[in-house]
């Protein structure tokens, strides 16, 4: 069988996309084979382009008559989150496997609509997966293979960062992502939802409570002349940012432990600093996407003078993804995550599995993200997270 895709959207992760759409194929033995059909956006021109540089056959203007297409069978959603529910709803209800793009959605409504959506298609042996593509780093899986197996005993407290600062220089554009209409909110949603996500994933428990605090720290830019994204020219006048530049958070784990969470646009000096650490009775593990290939170890359970915080460079074949890729010691980058993520999704596909993270699991970060927003507007009173379907289930 082959695997026909459309991918609705073409920014930046649309161009990271369109990098594991072409890789994975090439490098997995993957049990269906992929086929790049169309790629859709709004500007025929632009989209055509796109299509040329990235390697898809067609492109097109229209997502409702794509979807609606008898040759397509899998919807890729890389479009800021105000699309995401009306496409990822309407492919779904056409029996198309959907891929969306993170956070889920802009609202918790939007997700739950989202879920319902997924969880009725699933009858039918159609999937839906969320793009949290920094859980398939070889580094991220196996730091939560490694706590799954207890070596590092019970965690006790985890701490997850995502530090930006692209937005420091106040002249930076009213890009999309600085309005509320078009992304849902601002650091909280764009990069606080993936250490949500990770941290759930790393350690299989839930966030159940937060209390937080929002920050926007430049509250007008220059309107943006052209283009969205993260970046654009600025154009004539002002406009109001209507999200936060900031979200620093405590979350309470459903084991017990407490998870401290910042994201931010303003950490000056800091490119794309993803870190994770989680801390447990037996030992420690951290994580940085700044070092991408590596994962730091600390055993407790070691003789005294052997403990320390050691650097395992995750490249083995033996490590989770890599051995797709290249001998120990070739490394790994940002963009082989989103191959993995294809390889993960077309394989369920396969096997008749459902691909993680499922809509249910992007609806309780959708959840935990609402809560945080809550509680920054409550003076930081302790929410209570609605309690999502479990994590696992579909
Ligand atoms: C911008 O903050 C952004 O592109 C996020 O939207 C992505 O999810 C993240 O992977 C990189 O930074």
């Amino acid at each position: 069988m082959t695997l026909r895709v459309a991918m609705i959207g073409y920014g930046f992760m649309g161009s990271a996309h369109s990098v594991g759409w072409r890789q994975a194929p090439a490098m997995f033995s993957l049990p269906e084979k992929v086929e790049m059909a169309v790629v859709v956006g709004r500007n025929a021109d632009a989209v055509a382009r796109a299509a040329e540089q990235w390697g898809w056959a067609e492109s097109a203007t229209d997502w409702r008559e794509v979807i609606a297409r008898d040759d397509i069978d899998l919807v890729d959603i890389v479009t800021p989150g105000d699309s995401h529910a009306e496409i990822a709803i309407a492919a779904l209800e056409a029996g198309k496997h959907v891929l969306c793009e993170k956070p889920l959605a802009n609202s918790v409504a939007e997700a739950e609509a989202m879920a319902e959506a997924a969880a009725r298609a699933a009858e039918r042996g159609v999937v839906a997966m969320v793009g949290f593509t920094y859980r398939r780093v070889p580094a991220v899986t196996l730091l939560r293979d490694l706590i799954a197996q207890g070596t590092i005993g019970e965690v006790q407290q985890v701490r997850a960062a995502y530090r930006q600062d692209w937005l420091v220089d106040p002249q930076m554009p009213l890009a999309w992502r600085l309005q509320k209409e078009h992304a849902g909110s601002g650091a909280l949603g764009d990069i606080g939802a993936h250490i949500l996500d990770m941290t759930q994933f790393v350690t299989g428990q839930t966030v159940d409570a937060v209390t937080g605090v929002l920050d926007t720290i430049v509250k007008q830019r220059p309107l943006q002349a052209t283009g969205s994204g993260l970046s654009g020219s600025a154009g004539e006048g002002y406009g109001e940012v209507t999200v936060d530049d900031v979200a620093i958070f405590t979350g309470r784990l459903s084991g017990g432990a407490l998870a401290s969470f910042e994201a931010t646009r303003f950490a000056t000096g800091r490119k794309n600093a993803l870190s994770i650490e989680v801390s447990g009775t037996a030992g420690a593990l951290r994580f940085d996407l700044e070092d991408l290939n590596a994962l730091q170890f600390y055993d407790r359970t070691a003789p005294e003078e052997l403990q320390g915080f050691a650097k395992i460079l995750v490249t083995e074949p033996t490590h989770p993804y890599v051995s797709a890729w290249w001998p120990a010691g070739h490394l790994l980058g940002y963009e082989h995550g989103f191959s993995h993520q294809v390889v993960d999704l077309v394989t369920a596909i396969a096997e008749g599995t459902h691909p993680h993270p499922t809509f249910a699991e992007g609806l309780s970060v959708q959840r935990a993200l609402a809560a945080v927003e809550e509680s920054s507007a409550n003076d930081s009173a302790w929410v209570r997270v609605a309690v999502s379907d479990p994590v696992s289930a579909y």
